[in-house]
């Protein structure tokens, strides 16, 4: 296996959150660390239990296949495994499987003195995931508000979910998350055309330098928001669209249980109006 000449500096023992020397090694290019055995332990076990949950279940089609959360009536208790305990567990090594690999990732970022950045990006992934069938559930109280696991199953619960609040688009943090979604799209599709067009010449040409991305956005648009910064704007935007697509569900419901085209009344209570 090829190793770059700073690896041999940096793949040392050291910078582990939890256990000393446990587990503080690589196999193979892969490192280990105490949060890679605890993955590896919740996503396997995490993936029997969805494939059991499977066969005792109508079909082996992998787009019906649905594991569900618990009826209202069982409220935030433990129900029996046959009727949503199955995604109790499930949701448990879901999150001990997630939140294991982002702090694996923490200790990766320490070992090599790197910013924590990739661990916080995917934290706000993780956030939005348990905002589903966690956060919201605990605030309406009953596990069945999650989410069910199953290809099909899981758009039918987004489809029913916003018809129950009658048009989504309405919601207004629903209307944030969605152009947060579309920034980041157009920042990323700006972003990998100007870095191509200038770094992907035809044969017999010179690469470009950045002076030359800066000059085509200041002769375009007179602003260029530089090489570092379209890397922190795009950071930005992802996050962003997470954050907002948790609190546009998270309100629903806890907060709101009309009709979103409704909540826009107070826009046509103004006095202006009048
Ligand atoms: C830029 C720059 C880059 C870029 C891009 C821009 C040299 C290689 C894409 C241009 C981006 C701007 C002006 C921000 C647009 C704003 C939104 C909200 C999409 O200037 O510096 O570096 O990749």
């Amino acid at each position: 296996m090829a190793m770059l000449n700073f690896e041999r500096k940096y793949r040392v023992r050291g910078g582990t959150l939890i256990g000393g020397d446990l587990f503080d090694f690589w196999v193979g290019p892969f490192y280990v660390g105490f949060f890679g055995v605890t993955t590896i332990f919740f996503a396997v076990l995490g993936t029997v239990l969805i494939l059991w949950g499977a066969s005792q279940g109508p079909t082996w089609n992998v787009w019906q296949i649905n594991i569900a959360p618990p009826d209202l009536k069982y409220g935030l208790r433990l129900a029996p495994l046959m009727e949503g305990g199955l995604w109790q567990l499930i949701t448990v090594c879901a999150i001990g499987a997630f939140g294991s690999w982002a702090l694996r990732e923490v200790e990766i970022c320490r070992k090599l003195g790197m910013g924590l950045h990739v661990p916080f990006a995917f934290s706000m992934a993780i956030f939005a995931y348990v905002t589903l069938v966690v956060i919201r559930p605990v605030l309406m109280g009953a596990w069945g508000h999650g989410f069910p696991y199953g290809i099909l199953s899981h758009l039918d619960w987004v489809s029913n979910t916003g018809y129950q609040y009658l048009h989504f688009h309405y919601n207004p943090a629903h209307m944030i998350a969605v152009s947060f979604f579309f920034a980041t799209t157009f920042a990323l599709s700006l972003h990998g055309a100007l870095v191509l067009s200038s770094t992907n010449p035809k044969k017999g040409e010179l690469v470009k330098t950045p002076e030359h991305e800066d000059t085509f956005f200041r002769d375009s648009i007179g602003y260029s928001i530089g090489t570092l910064g379209i890397h922190r704007l795009g950071l930005f935007l992802a996050l962003s669209s997470g954050f907002w697509s948790a609190v546009c569900i998270v309100i629903s419901g806890p907060f709101w249980t009309r009709g979103w085209p409704e909540w826009w009344g107070w826009w046509l209570a103004l006095p202006i109006w009048r």
